[in-house]
């Protein structure tokens, strides 16, 4: 028989990992009306429990789904917490979806709460109570709405669920290369597997050793700001220095009084434009980190001759976390010769499998190029209520194929050379062309169309769409940029239209993409 303790809730873990002086800063966060707030670790202790007591308070089964589409506030995090404490699972949402998206994620998690912001309440809370939704709060970024009128009178003192390892803390939705959004369903056990495993692997230092500060300035409905930022940051006692938007010179201003900073790709690209960038800028940094996205050669050089500093780059998924990461020191198992590569995303992190296969399940040596399949504790444990799907992606000894395509070296430094799924890497967000595709193909007018991504500047990649008529209409690109705009997420909209009278097609009828690309490659570059 297994005893179900309260440590393996994830809550648990980082809560003990909190600072003996609970009244210390534990986040500086800017303001929407630019002044610093000051939250010690008690505030972030006392708000997370008020909020996990009015759960408590609602009587719900455990592991309820909890959907939350607010702008990025510290309440906010609390409120992820709250959920784990609370036992429940918590479902971060995007705030670019518009109500087409947020319909079919609240339609198929059956959430039993709802946390909007106060703008959307009215369109969000229809939507929310016509699936079964018992309740729709509200949080504004500047401490307003019903969540904290509620939580308020609630206690400040709550014991974290137990939980067991593999009980679900978190759903995060990732779009497919067909069909539906799918929900990845993580545990508790995959969340805190990996936390502790990077907060060793990229050396977050103890207070004794001097300690770190955070700068935390991705979004925090996604892998990289919710779990491995702010994850990062809490099991390590570590403070954060906290912007709700990303602001380049904010962020450089910053790093006289930080350490460590994570960001995508753009992020550091939109550094570099600013002259504020010197060595003496970053002088206390200890290590920046760089994933989600393709990090350029060009960037990662660039970086390295005006900071003097060394760009970290890993690489992971909404389903397994992170999965390889470049060293932050030599390490004597290699040899003692590692460094940090750029174009490469590093080793396996510890307790990671990872292998390349040809297209017909064939292991591949050293230095070839095939499939990347995963497996570890981080991997998660399927798709929600997606049996099939989750069969799909995991091969029948069990590990987990990433869609992604790739090549280990002798040394074993993982490289991501492509992705054998159709995916277009946006500014580090994800835009699958099929869904894309799918609403313009129901515009009026339309036959046929293709979405391809082509280098940007600024966002690595963008979208491009290829429109192809029905035989006597003439669809007018800025109009089908508006209806789009209307229906899906701004990131996710092509930065242009082409009209065309056909598509190109190989001999078995399938849309070359790989022409597509070719021809627009240079529209941004
Ligand atoms: C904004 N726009 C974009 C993007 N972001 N277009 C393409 N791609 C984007 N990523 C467009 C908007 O549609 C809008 O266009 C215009 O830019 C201004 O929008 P705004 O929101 O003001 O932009 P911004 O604040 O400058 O945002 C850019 C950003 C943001 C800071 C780079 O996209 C961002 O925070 N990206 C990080 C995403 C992230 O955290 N990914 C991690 C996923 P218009 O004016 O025409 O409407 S987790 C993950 O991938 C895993 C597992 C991992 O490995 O980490
Ligand atoms: P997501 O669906 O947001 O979980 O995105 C996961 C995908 O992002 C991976 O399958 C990769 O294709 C991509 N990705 C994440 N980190 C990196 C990286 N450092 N280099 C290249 N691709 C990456």
């Amino acid at each position: 028989m297994t005893t179900t303790t309260a440590s393996h809730n994830l809550f648990a873990a980082l809560r003990a990992a909190f600072p003996a002086d609970l009244d210390a800063t534990a986040i500086e966060a800017l303001s929407p009306a630019g002044q610093w707030l000051h939250y010690s670790w008690r505030d972030l202790d006392h708000a997370s429990a008020r909020m996990a007591n009015w759960l408590a308070g609602l009587d719900l089964p455990p592991a309820s789904r909890i959907a939350v589409q607010v702008e990025k506030s510290v309440e906010a995090l609390a409120l992820y917490l709250a959920t784990l404490r609370a036992g429940h699972v918590y479902l971060p949402l995007n705030t670019a979806y518009r109500s087409a998206e947020i319909e079919y994620f609240i339609g198929n998690a059956e959430p039993a709460v709802v946390v909007c912001t106060p703008e959307n309440f009215s369109w969000v809370s229809r939507i929310a109570f016509s699936a079964g939704t018992q309740q729709v709060v509200t949080l504004g970024d500047d401490r307003s709405g019903s969540l904290l009128e509620r939580a308020v009178q609630c206690s400040d003192q709550q014991q974290p669920v137990p939980r067991q390892a593999d009980d679900l803390a978190a759903i995060l939705y990732t779009s497919g290369t067909t069909g539906r959004s799918k929900g990845a369903m993580l545990t508790h056990g995959n969340l805190l597997s990996n936390a502790l495993v990077l907060k060793d692997y990229w050396g977050w230092r103890s207070a004794a050793e001097g300690g770190d500060v955070l700068i935390h300035a991705l979004p925090i409905f996604h892998v990289h700001g919710l779990f491995v930022a702010s994850h990062g940051a809490l099991i390590n006692g570590s403070k954060m220095i906290w912007f709700a938007k990303y602001d380049p010179r904010a962020v450089i201003e910053a790093c006289s009084r930080a350490t460590v900073f994570m960001g995508v790709p753009t992020l550091y690209v939109r550094m570099l434009a600013e002259p504020a960038l010197t060595r003496q800028a970053v002088l206390g940094m200890r290590l920046f980190i760089s994933g989600s996205a393709p990090l350029l050669i060009e960037t990662f050089k660039a970086w390295q001759e005006r900071t003097g500093h060394t760009i970290l780059e890993r690489y992971g998924m909404s389903e397994t976390i992170m999965l390889t990461s470049n060293p932050y020191q030599a390490d004597a198992r290699h040899g003692g010769q590692d460094e940090r590569r750029g174009g490469t995303v590093g080793f396996p992190l510890p307790e990671v499998g990872l292998r390349v296969l040809a297209d017909d399940g064939q292991p591949l040596p050293a230095g070839e190029t095939g499939n990347i399949q995963v497996r570890g504790p981080n991997v998660f444990g399927g798709y929600w209520r997606m049996p099939e799907k989750t069969a799909e992606e995991f091969t029948a000894d069990g590990w987990f194929k990433t869609g992604d395509v790739g090549r280990v070296d002798e040394r074993g430094y993982v490289t991501i050379v492509g992705r054998s799924k159709d995916l277009i890497i946006s500014g580090g967000y994800n835009v699958y062309p099929a869904e894309i595709e799918a609403a313009i193909n129901e515009l009026p007018g339309v036959d046929e169309s293709a979405v391809v991504g082509v280098p940007h500047p600024d966002f690595g990649e963008v979208g491009v769409a290829v429109v192809v008529p029905r035989a006597t209409a003439k669809p007018d690109p800025q109009a089908i940029l508006q209806t789009l705009k209307a229906q899906l997420a701004n990131y996710k909209i092509p930065k242009q239209v082409f009209i065309a009278s056909e598509l190109p097609r190989n001999t078995m009828g399938k849309v070359q993409k790989n022409l597509l690309r070719e021809q627009h490659k240079g529209l941004f570059v």
